[in-house]
């Protein structure tokens, strides 16, 4: 079922990582919606009124604001038809703790590629190494997706880390992947999912490319070296 009645927009900026995960369950679930790009940098002044955190992506709903990823994503699984997290509470409670996790090694990633200080890239580095490690041996099952067979909600939150460490590879060899076979066949799956390839523009690439480039960071002197 397909949530025709009601009119989904999101309200982002090209390359947030938390609009991937809106857009990849959209896309899953075959919900009609528009989406527009504003500038964070410089964002319009209706902005703030529909966004209390001052952060993209924001859902409108009819034109009501919904903003929080989690919340966003579930709201999203629950008015269409079938569910993309598993139907077993503690399943579905181990479920969100992951994707807890994944939130703490998303904004790791992001301090990664913009930390100028060399004390602190070399720790995120330390600790994602760690998490990642973490995920490989503590949870995953040697599965596809995260719960087996099927792409689930968690797999829309770990899409967009996956799509990041894919182009910082690069340029810089973190090892985050070597003998990691079970986080290797999750990441190569989500990302040729159609439903993640098609949760990005078409030159997400490139955009990406030119974002790390500009920021004044350790890892953008790397790329530029
Ligand atoms: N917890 C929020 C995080 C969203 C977020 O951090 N968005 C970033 C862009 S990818 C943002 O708006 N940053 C602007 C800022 O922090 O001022 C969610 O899950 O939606």
């Amino acid at each position: 079922m397909v949530m025709e009645e009601k009119k989904f927009e999101l309200v982002s900026f090209a390359l947030c990582p938390y609009v991937q995960r809106a857009r990849a369950i959209l896309i899953e679930k075959n919900i009609k919606h528009d989406i527009k790009f504003i500038d964070l940098d410089s964002p319009p002044e209706w902005f703030f009124d529909i966004s209390p955190m001052e952060k993209v992506p924001v859902l409108l709903v009819d034109g009501k604001p919904l903003f929080e990823s989690m919340v966003r994503g579930e709201y999203l699984d629950e008015v269409t038809e079938g569910s993309l997290h598993p139907l077993d509470p503690f399943d579905k409670a181990v479920n969100r703790a992951w994707i807890e996790y994944g939130n703490t090694i998303l904004s790791e990633t992001y301090d990664l590629f913009t930390t100028s200080d060399e004390k602190r890239f070399k720790q995120i580095t330390a600790s994602l190494d760690e998490k990642f490690d973490t995920l490989e041996d503590e949870c995953l099952q040697g599965t596809p997706f995260f719960n087996g067979d099927k792409f689930a909600i968690i797999d829309a939150v770990y899409a967009p880390v996956f799509r990041f460490h894919i182009a910082l590879a690069q340029y810089n060899d973190f090892g985050f992947f070597d003998d990691r076979p079970q986080l290797c066949l999750w990441r190569d799956t989500l990302l040729s999912y159609d439903a993640v390839i098609k949760s990005v523009p078409e030159d997400y690439a490139n955009e990406l490319d030119v974002y790390l480039r500009k920021q004044d960071s350790i890892f953008s002197s790397k790329m530029k070296a």
